[in-house]
């Protein structure tokens, strides 16, 4: 964040395109989100510019009569900013900027930005730096990049002066160090991922201001961040809760989704959003109380989409119902999404039913087995202890030629989902041993299914 005090807010002019295919509504609607961003980046919006088009100028994006009105708003306001709605070409950016004395960001821009302002860690810093870089290579030749680079601001923040005034060959250098630096980052968030195993683990998804943060607060009895701006989580932020008195959970907070969220920053913050990826269940958290939140789901399914998550189960869950006064809708929604919880995070109403009904989502995943183990092999009853709940264990001695082996019967009860077969069979696997039994035919290595009505 920058810039919120009087003085140094900067002013922004703002411009949406209405198309065939975009009804003036949704793009007030964008508009509306785009004035958010703004805000949330720090910028002070005084007018809203859109036009309607059947085709995007290819040489400025908007017409150049239109241009021409936005020069001279800039003027009148005498506006810091302008910012586009859509993602522009390069060469659109130069040619708008030839023509006014102000600076251009297009969402991306403004995204990125408020991403660079957003990120604390160092993994969240390395991933906004690389997207930032790929994004502001293509536009090396922004009139403002130079001049107003010392000044600072909206859409100058990350990158330092230095990288950005040199040439594209430096920024390439920068960028390869910086996915080296990710790439170690990934390998110790693998290794703590690791630790994990074993856990059931859930993640919090759903479009910026969802209330996804408020809920974890809600859900686990401690503070994360929870601000009513966009992107006010960007780190993924894990706690561990304990379900029914018993099922720990590890939930994790997660960065919010939006509409034409830059595809660089998918791709960067992806590392970041592997918690998504292995997760067990998906919470999508939707403020029912916004206009379009229709449209938020569908952008929260497109990028889980887009992260290789769409597989996940996903329990969807509808927020804000304590500000919500159109009770028809919640109605409909009740009728239309019988599987939903309905809560809200802030009052805490619902949340316990939706706790347990997380609960009994994961206890329905459970399966019951018998396994027989040697006790000669400690390590493994370990493993087992650790991965699985066992039920009863009893030890036996069989009568063979070469001497008693003890064995130990265990009935143990976990996850069925693969994630877990796999992760059992792995580590019983690591243990290069294989004197218990197998039931080929179900290709189930050290397990033997026992009670498949338990399933
Ligand atoms: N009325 C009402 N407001 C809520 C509720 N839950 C969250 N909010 C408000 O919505 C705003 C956003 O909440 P957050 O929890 O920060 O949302 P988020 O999904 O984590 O947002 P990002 O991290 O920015 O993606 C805050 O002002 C919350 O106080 C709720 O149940 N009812
Ligand atoms: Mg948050």
């Amino acid at each position: 964040m920058i810039a919120t005090s009087p003085d140094t807010t900067e002013t922004a002019i703002i411009v949406g395109v209405i198309t065939p295919d975009t009804s003036r509504w949704a793009v007030r609607d964008n508009l509306n989100e785009l004035e958010q961003l703004a805000r949330t980046a720090g910028a002070h919006v005084v007018e809203r510019v859109t036009q309607s088009r059947t085709r995007i100028d290819p040489a400025t994006f908007i017409g150049s009569g239109k241009v021409k009105e936005v020069k001279r708003l800039v003027k009148q306001h005498n506006a810091d900013l302008v910012i586009f709605d859509d993602d522009l070409a390069p060469v659109q950016v130069r040619n708008i900027e030839r023509k006014m004395d102000a600076k251009l960001l297009d969402r991306s821009g403004l995204i990125l930005d408020i991403f660079a302002g957003r990120a604390q860690t160092a993994a969240a810093k390395t991933q906004v730096e690389l997207a930032q870089l790929q994004y502001l290579r293509t536009r090396l030749t922004r009139r403002w990049t130079h001049l107003s680079r010392q000044k600072g601001g909206i859409g100058t923040k990350g990158p330092g002066e230095t990288q950005i005034e040199t040439d594209r060959r430096l920024i390439d250098k920068r960028i390869a160090t910086l996915r080296e630096k990710l790439e170690k980052i990934d390998q110790q968030r693998t290794t703590q991922r690791k630790a994990r195993h074993g856990y059931t683990q859930v993640s919090l998804v759903g479009y910026t201001n969802a209330g996804k943060s408020t809920l974890m607060n809600a859900m686990a009895d401690e503070s994360v961040l929870a601000e009513d701006q966009l992107f006010a989580t960007l780190d993924a932020t894990t706690r561990n809760i304990t379900l029914g008195g018993t099922e720990e959970v590890l939930l994790s907070d997660t960065v919010g989704f939006i509409r034409k969220l830059p595809h660089r920053l998918i791709e960067s913050f992806k590392s970041t959003l592997d918690e998504v990826r292995t997760s067990d269940l998906l919470l999508h958290v939707i403020d029912v109380t916004h206009p379009r939140f229709e449209d938020h789901m569908r952008v929260v399914d497109e990028t889980l989409d887009e992260l290789d998550a769409q597989d996940i189960p996903r329990l969807l869950v509808f927020n804000k119902v304590d500000a919500l006064d159109d009770t028809h809708l919640l109605r409909a929604l009740r009728r239309d999404y019988p599987d939903a919880e309905f809560v809200s995070a802030l009052r805490g109403i619902g949340v316990e039913s939706l706790k347990e009904e997380l609960l009994a989502r994961i206890r329905a995943d459970y399966v019951e087995r018998t396994a027989v183990l040697p006790v000669t092999e400690p390590a493994l009853i370990a493993q087992i202890h650790r991965d699985a709940d066992v039920l009863t264990e009893e030890y036996t001695y069989t009568d063979e030629e070469d001497g008693a082996a003890p064995q130990a019967i265990a009935r143990i009860q976990y996850r069925s989902s693969e994630k877990y077969d796999q992760r059992l069979t792995e580590r019983i696997e690591a243990l290069d041993f294989g004197h218990t039994e197998r039931d080929e035919s179900n290709a189930e290595p050290a397990v033997a299914r026992a009670d498949a009505s338990a399933a």
